[in-house]
């Protein structure tokens, strides 16, 4: 039989091609989940999920930016008691891994829900210490390699599935705080989260969103996001990176395996067309097949190469 160029394997994890659904996306529910594995892509992260159940932020918590989006959801989840039901269900449904985001307050609290989400049937964990605009969990632990490494030895103590962490663009030394993660047990590092930002509206003289801070997503940081992904490259060469931010194309996915990534997440171009996971996945393949490649790992950190 034919092998697949497509497929990848990385951090213990196989993957009939290297696009994910990234996280907040397309919330939690297994048919949600479900529709994107339909539409092509070779895994899904979960929203966030915590040990409480959160409402998140008042309205607004989106607006459109130049090319892409910002939001402040404020971490909307049902929390890990109830979700627990509902990993069981994605895991009679989905045809791909399923990767479940979990964030905290506390080492603690983080390593409790990830505990939980892999004895329910998490084929992996993404740890969220990178959200940009939520008090006391996200970037402040994410931005802060002491804590970092806390958060993440707690959780790898707990669990036995994949860890994956997903870092913050907000930092000034991208590298430093992987090797930190990686340090402490990370099996791969997700980059990036969203960039720290503002949107005024200059009729109201105020800020757009309700929380007044939020993410920026979408192809206005895909250059920051490629950078990230080379910086800890460049830094920890033989360590699974999964690039993030604003790929909408099976180029842009390209440059990221480039860059050193050897998968990819989508989010915000998955708001104009859940169909982006196939269209990627078919220009790579036609993409390798024109360079005379035989699997995406042949070009991961090609880029770096002199
Ligand atoms: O829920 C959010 O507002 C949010 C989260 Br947890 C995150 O990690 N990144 C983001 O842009 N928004």
């Amino acid at each position: 039989m034919e092998r697949n160029p497509l497929r990848v394997s990385f951090a213990g994890l196989e993957l009939e091609n290297p696009t994910i659904l990234a996280s907040g996306v397309l919330g939690y529910s297994a048919e949600s989940l479900d529709r994107v594995v339909r539409a092509g892509a070779g895994a899904v992260v979960t929203k966030s999920i915590g040990v409480e159940p959160r409402v998140g932020y008042v309205n607004p918590t989106l607006v459109q930016a130049e090319a892409g989006f910002l939001n402040a959801m404020g971490l909307p989840n049902p929390g890990i008691g109830v979700y627990v039901q509902e990993i069981g269900h994605c895991k009679t449904v989905l045809r791909a891994p399923l990767v479940v985001s979990v964030f905290g307050y506390s080492a603690q609290e983080y390593a409790g829900v990830a505990k939980k989400a892999a004895s329910a049937g998490a084929d992996a964990v993404e740890l969220n210490v990178s959200c940009p605009h939520v008090r006391q969990t996200g970037a402040e632990i994410g931005q802060d390699p002491k804590i970092l490494k806390e958060v993440v030895e707690n959780v790898k103590a707990v669990i036995d599935v994949p860890l994956i962490v997903k870092l913050s663009p907000n930092v000034s030394d991208i590298a430093l705080l992987g090797r930190a993660a990686v340090e402490a047990g990370a099996d791969a590092l997700t980059a990036v989260n969203t960039l720290k930002a503002v949107a005024i509206d200059v009729e109201t003289t105020r800020p757009v969103l309700a929380n007044v801070k939020g993410g920026l997503s979408g192809a206005a940081v895909k250059p920051v996001a490629l950078r990230c992904v080379w910086d800890i490259f460049e830094e920890l060469p033989d360590v699974p990176i999964i690039g993030c931010g604003g790929i909408s194309s099976w180029s842009d996915a390209v440059e990221f395996f480039l860059a050193g990534a050897s998968a990819v997440q989508i989010g915000s171009a998955v708001a104009f067309d859940e169909g982006i996971f196939n269209a990627v996945n078919r220009g790579v393949l036609s993409y390798l097949r024109r360079k005379h490649l035989g699997s995406v790992k042949e070009l991961v950190g090609l880029a770096h190469r002199s």
